[in-house]
């Protein structure tokens, strides 16, 4: 068939809107209408050239829902008219890492997946003139119509709305997953999230979600104060206002009883290796948690004297917020319609498929939380 998709034709270029031939499902893949995807910062780290995984011609997106038109031989688990969110981890439940129960990042099709690949070592979008295009993260949701292995897709409840939904295929799940599954925070608690973008919010309602008692919120961006009150940030700090970040907020954290101070987690959400770096130094000795969810450009690494780590910190990653995704996504579009986690006010920005570049631009001027593209 032919689909319209947003195509990223080189490092660096704008998107592409074009019509763009598509294979039908193979083995244990799914063809999938995409309803609508959400424009992930991600998204904009791939196109602009600074992931290492990078590859081009490719159609990115990986922030979707959609309704599932065909099935491929052997689908079993899904039919045509579900619903689906599209997961850049999958859920195997056979491989090594998803039989450990200690993670969430399936190795069954990882390898493929990286190349642009679909399990079988081929892609199934193409140009007009036959030159192939590759997926990527397994979603290519900036295309209308795309094709996903059948473990890659959570099934969803059929009343919930694509148009909010798809944000729990990224920004919602990894924000509130990492304080829930990650973190493990405990009620009372006291947390730093670095960068109030379309993560760092998602991350400061899972804090209050999880009963937490003082979420300091920092950012580069004064308008972004407003924006963590709104979803239960109790303090904002822009590091351009203080002089050392680190030492300032161990300070906020001191109490009467507890002179040493210091944040009992702290979530970078910015990409940024020195950002990485305060918010690990920021947290309490002998016990504080750093978990970095941003991801940094080719080349960049982190740094930090290993006395912060002898003396008890712990520097942790996560992807996906920890989630299972076939297993816990339909559960985060329950709360959603039960309206325990909130979706609506973060997406600010509603677009078409031709005016997917001006979403990347909204990111850069720091106008969007989330730019959704409606099919
Ligand atoms: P975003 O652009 O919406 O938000 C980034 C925020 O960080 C902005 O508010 C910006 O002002 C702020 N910021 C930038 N530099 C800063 C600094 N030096 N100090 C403080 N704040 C600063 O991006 P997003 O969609 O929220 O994504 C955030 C990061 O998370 C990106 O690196 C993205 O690639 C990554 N991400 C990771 C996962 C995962 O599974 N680990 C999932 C989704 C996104
Ligand atoms: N390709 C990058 C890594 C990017 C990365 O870490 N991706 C996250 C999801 S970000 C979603 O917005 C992830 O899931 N990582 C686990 C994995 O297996 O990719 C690089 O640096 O090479
Ligand atoms: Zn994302």
């Amino acid at each position: 068939m032919r689909t319209r998709a947003a195509v990223a034709l080189e490092a660096g270029k704008p998107l592409e809107v074009m019509e763009v031939n598509l294979d039908g499902p193979k083995q244990g893949e799914v063809l999938v209408e995409i309803k609508a995807t959400g424009i992930c910062h991600t998204d904009e780290f791939t196109r602009s050239g600074a992931d290492p995984e990078g590859l081009f011609p490719a159609i990115l997106g990986h922030e979707g829902a959609g309704v599932v038109v065909e099935c491929g031989a052997g689908v079993t688990s899904l039919k045509p008219g579900d619903h689906v969110i599209p997961l850049y981890t999958p859920e195997c439940r056979e491989c090594p890492s998803c039989l450990s129960r200690k993670t969430n990042l399936c190795t069954a099709i990882r390898g493929t997946q990286g190349k642009g690949l679909m399990p079988d070592g081929t892609t199934r979008f193409s140009m007009l003139d036959g030159t192939p295009i590759l997926h990527y993260m397994g979603c290519s949701t900036f295309s209308n119509f795309t094709v996903m292995p059948e473990i890659a897709l959570a099934k969803v409840r059929p009343d919930a709305p694509f148009d909010k939904i798809c944000y729990i295929g990224c920004g919602v799940t990894t924000g509130v997953g990492a304080v829930i599954n990650t973190a493990k925070v405990e009620v009372g608690a006291k947390a730093v999230v670095f960068g109030l973008g379309g993560i760092g919010l998602n991350v400061i309602q899972g804090l209050k979600l999880a009963g937490a008692d003082m979420i300091i919120g920092v950012d580069i961006n004064p308008e972004r104060e407003a924006w963590g009150r709104r979803f239960g940030m109790t303090h904002f700090v822009n590091p351009r206002d203080v002089g050392d970040i680190v030492a300032h907020l161990v300070n906020m954290t001191k109490t009467p009883f507890d002179q040493i101070g210091g944040a009992d987690y702290s979530f970078d959400c910015t990409g940024n290796v020195s950002v990485m770096r305060q918010a690990l130094e920021c947290t309490h000795r002998g016990w504080g948690q750093s978990i970095v969810i941003g991801v940094a450009p080719s080349g960049a690494e982190i740094q930090t004297r290993p006395f912060q780590l002898v003396t008890g910190r712990v520097w942790k990653g996560t992807a996906f917020g920890g989630a299972r995704g076939r297993t816990d996504v339909p559960t985060f579009v329950d709360w959603y319609m039960q309206g325990k986690i909130e979706i609506d006010p973060m997406i600010t920005h509603i677009l078409t498929l031709d005016e997917i570049n001006k979403g990347f631009d909204l990111m850069h001027s720091g106008e969007s939380i989330r730019s959704v593209v409606v099919y």
